[in-house]
């Protein structure tokens, strides 16, 4: 149980720590119950502390039981609160050693250390390490670890390198500083998957992805990822891994995706075990981007730290940045591209659009684990690309050049990050530093005029107040722009304008003829853009801008508008723009991905939102219908063509996850849901009967489920698949995601009675609740049923495992979207969940922060 009154932590407050810990030594004697830790941890006087250094100690501790401390070799009783100890400390260095006991197989949180199938593992970021022992649990407190490992177990893993390896006993090693959050251990009956790598300088590392037994045959591709990651990292940025060793772990029972600990990276299954016969192309895509993302944190994360919870961009907006170049660099740019902005639509800027909004850098939390957000994450990583565009690609590398030398050992700042910037280009970035200090998603506008050989852009930025910013300034826009000729040809290549003031005008002179503006090429910068095109304008960019996201998204525009007079309007689809992506997805000189992407639709949460921004209460039951509706017109459109597409794009070679078949594939399965609405599912069943790949099985099933077509494959898809965890998630979700809206509630409510139901995996239940809270026409159905749904389980899980409850809800973050009578529903059950006595500090916080 938490604390009663919640405190709040400010970045204002910060002050640096008054010791630095020279050396920590671990002893973990593991026992599922009752495991001892005991630590021996040299501090000595801070000389960055100003002020005299406190004669009393305070160190983090959390739901651990202390049998015993000494301070230089003498016992000592320390004060002990819910929190933490307090204790006398003599002026010079000393050395702490304490012993503790703690409970790791009743750790449903998941947090510190726990078990999983029997393996005791650990998670400690953010605040996880204070449930293991005492502890100055802070980023800036860096140290260096030598931990021993005592048990009954074939596999005992920390960080770093080994020291001793003996029956039931493992010494390791890590010279390298590390914060207390990077810490971890494993211990279990696991099987190795070995490969080795050779660093740019010759260093040899042994690598291994270490997994249960049953799992081995699930390893290889998370490997060659691994391999691909640490070849990139060094031709790309020049840096190098810098221990022998580096180790993956597969754990079932994790709340995020993957955690970065040094040298030993510990990954949900979900994000690393893939086979073709188990694995959907995005699950590969997937996996290979996590893979790298963690590893990409050895140097921007785990060399380089944060000096506190609020710099938690620094190392994730930086690090999701260089993941997504990863990507682009393996696959296709423009796709991951694309991907990447719906991506930021439907989540970052659905946050940034609500009551919980917040800096990229926050200013505030009262639980660090409601931070880690899209906000940070995926803005944080486009304010590193903005900052690229303006600086351009060699000044970028110069400049992290330098923050790697400056600052590696170092807990870094924000205004660290900044600095190195300013100091090598020489520009002032005071102003740019509002993306990281003001929330909020600017809108953008911009007018054109054209007269005799010049055309004028004007542009106007605001963004909304919201109770994080209440007075947001005009921010740096890196707008990127181009134009296009009537014939097609360019009269301009990509420029880039920067735009600083809450107006601006640029102008083009010269020009023979007037163009088409194509602005925000790239997705230049996380804004909302309104241009006033004209239908024409949009069609003649889709088909002639030569920069491949500004096609999509004409395209988009043209989706968008069509869709919101089907909703608003009771309009019919439009036929122009169904002749468009009718001469898109034809055209045989461009790659199935992209054609594929071009015909993709806003999903119903995108249209919501649009609504929303237009002073219109969303209907979600209309949305979907209008979607619906699309979705049969487009079928007729495409009769005659969708048979050939299907079959043109049929991936005959053996199934590899790479980049140009999964292409094939999604838009071969863009046809086959066509033509599924055709056929009563005929070709849907032939492919997955045919199919010896998960994509091809799983796409078949969604869709003959979806069609009303899907009980038996169901059941058999069920039977197959019953002991394999990952598949029978997906089995899960599926049947939530594709139910009728009015069914939804009632589906996943049945499936929670299923015996393979279980709230504690948080795989499983995201698989149920997660699909459920996506299912935009289903969780926000008139009935209210889902809402229920959903509240009941997070009041079941919250004293359980509070990080997955508080994320689940921000299901409820758009309530105050919808009409009143989904608004009064949606806040009972968000006054209900509050009502409930022990609520956790996380899930407090998140509802109290989505009531407003
Ligand atoms: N740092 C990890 C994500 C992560 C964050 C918090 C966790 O527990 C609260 C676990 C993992 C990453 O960015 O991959
Ligand atoms: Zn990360």
């Amino acid at each position: 149980m938490r604390d009663a009154a919640p405190k709040t932590i400010y970045l204002s407050d910060y002050t640096p720590y008054p010791w630095t810990v020279d050396s920590v030594d671990l002893h973990f004697t593991l026992d599922p119950h009752a495991t001892r830790v005991r630590s021996l941890i040299r501090f000595a006087p801070n000389p960055a502390f100003t002020g005299e250094t406190p004669n009393t100690m305070f160190l983090h501790g959390e739901q651990i039981k202390l049998i015993s401390a000494q301070i230089e070799g003498t016992a000592i009783n320390p004060d002990l609160t819910g929190e933490g100890l307090t204790c006398a400390v003599p002026g010079g260095p000393f050395t702490w050693e304490s012993e503790v006991e703690i409970d790791p197989a009743n750790n449903t949180a998941l947090e510190g250390l726990y078990m999983s199938n029997g393996m005791y593992c650990t998670q400690c970021e953010a605040e996880g390490f204070r449930k293991i022992t005492f502890y100055p649990d802070r980023p800036d407190v860096m140290s260096v670890f030598t931990v021993t490992v005592e048990g009954p177990h074939p596999v005992l893993l920390s960080n770093g390198n080994p020291v001793v390896t003996e029956n039931h006993l493992a010494k390791w090693h890590d010279p390298w500083p590390k914060p207390a959050y990077l810490f971890a251990l494993v211990a279990g009956d696991l099987v190795a998957h070995s490969d080795s790598f050779t660093t740019m300088s010759g260093r040899h590392v042994d690598l291994n992805l270490y997994v249960r037994p049953g799992d081995e045959g699930k390893c290889a591709f998370g490997m060659q990822a691994l391999k691909a990651s640490m070849k990139w990292d060094e031709d790309v940025y020049g840096r190098e891994y810098d221990l022998d060793l580096f180790n993956i772990v597969a754990v079932d029972d994790f709340n995020m995706g993957a955690m970065e600990n040094k040298g030993l990276n510990i990954f949900n299954s979900s994000a690393v075990l893939a086979s073709p016969e188990t694995s959907t192309d995005l699950n590969f895509e997937r996996i290979e981007a996590i893979i790298a993302h963690e590893y990409f944190h050895n140097w921007t994360g785990n060399r380089i730290t944060c000096r506190d919870w609020f710099q938690l961009c620094l190392k994730e907006g930086l690090t999701v940045y260089r993941d997504s170049q990863f990507t682009s660099d393996m696959r296709s740019a423009p796709v991951k591209r694309i991907s990447d902005v719906i991506d930021l639509r439907g989540r970052q800027f659905a946050e940034d659009q609500g009551p919980l909004a917040h800096p990229v850098r926050p200013e505030s939390f009262q639980e660090i684990n409601n931070f880690y957000t899209a906000t940070v994450y995926e803005k944080g990583a486009e304010v590193i690309g903005m900052l690229k565009t303006l600086v351009g690609d060699e000044a970028y590398y110069k400049a992290l050049d330098l923050y790697f030398t400056r600052h590696d050992g170092d807990a870094a700042t924000i205004e660290d990050w900044l600095k190195v910037f300013e100091e090598s280009t020489g520009r002032d970035l005071a102003q740019f530093k509002r993306w990281y200090s003001q929330a909020g998603t600017p809108r953008l506008s911009v007018e054109h005029s054209f007269e005799l050989d010049t055309l004028t852009l004007t542009f106007t930025q605001h963004t909304p107040p919201s109770a994080a910013t209440p007075d947001p300034q005009p921010q740096v826009i890196p707008i990127a722009v181009g134009l296009i000729y009537p014939d097609g040809t360019e009269a301009l290549e990509t420029r880039v304008l920067e735009m600083t003031k809450a107006t601006q005008s640029f102008r083009f002179t010269g020009l023979e003829d007037e163009p088409v503006p194509s602005i925000l090429r790239g997705f230049s910068a996380p804004v909302v853009l309104t241009h006033d095109l004209s239908d024409a304008d949009r069609a003649h960019l889709l088909a002639h801008d030569t920069d491949p996201f500004n096609r999509w998204e004409q395209g988009r525009m043209l989706a968008r508008k069509s869709l919101l007079a089907m909703i608003t309007e009771g309009a019919d689809p439009d036929p122009a723009y169904l002749a468009g992506i009718h001469k898109v997805a034809t055209d045989t000189t461009l790659d199935p991905a992209t054609r594929a992407l071009m015909l993709d639709m806003p999903s119903e949460a995108e249209l919501a939102t649009v609504l929303h921004e237009a002073g219109t209460a969303p209907d979600p039951a209309a949305i979907y219908a209008a979607r619906e509706a699309m979705a049969e017109a487009r079928a007729d459109a495409f009769a005659d063509v969708a048979a050939d597409i299907y079959a043109a794009n049929t991936v005959t070679e053996a199934y590899q996850p790479n980049a140009d078949q999964a292409g094939r594939r999604v838009l071969g399965n863009a046809m086959l849901a066509m033509i599924t609405r055709r056929d009563d599912g005929a070709q849907a069943a032939a492919q997955y009967d045919g199919a010896d790949n998960m994509n091809q099985q799983l796409v078949a099933l969604a869709l003959l489920v979806g069609a009303g077509k899907g009980d038996e494959k169901l059941q058999a898809f069920e039977k197959q698949w019953q002991d394999d965890r990952l598949v029978m998630d997906k089995w899960f979700g599926l049947q939530v995601s594709k139910a009728k809206p009015e069914d939804a509630a009632a589906t996943a409510r049945r499936l929670t009675e299923h015996p393979a139901f279980t709230h504690t995996n948080p795989n499983r239940f995201r698989a149920v609740f997660g699909a459920l809270v996506m299912h935009h026409a289903g969780f926000h159905h008139a009935s209210g049923d889902a809402y229920t749904l959903l509240a009941d389980w997070l009041i079941t899980l919250d004293p359980l495992n509070p990080q997955t409850t508080a994320r689940m809800c921000s299901a409820f973050q758009t309530w105050k979207r919808y009409d009143s009578d989904q608004q009064a529903k949606m806040l009972a059950e968000i006054t209900r969940i509050l009502a409930t006595p022990n609520l956790s500090r996380d899930t407090t916080e998140m509802l109290t922060r989505i009531k407003g």
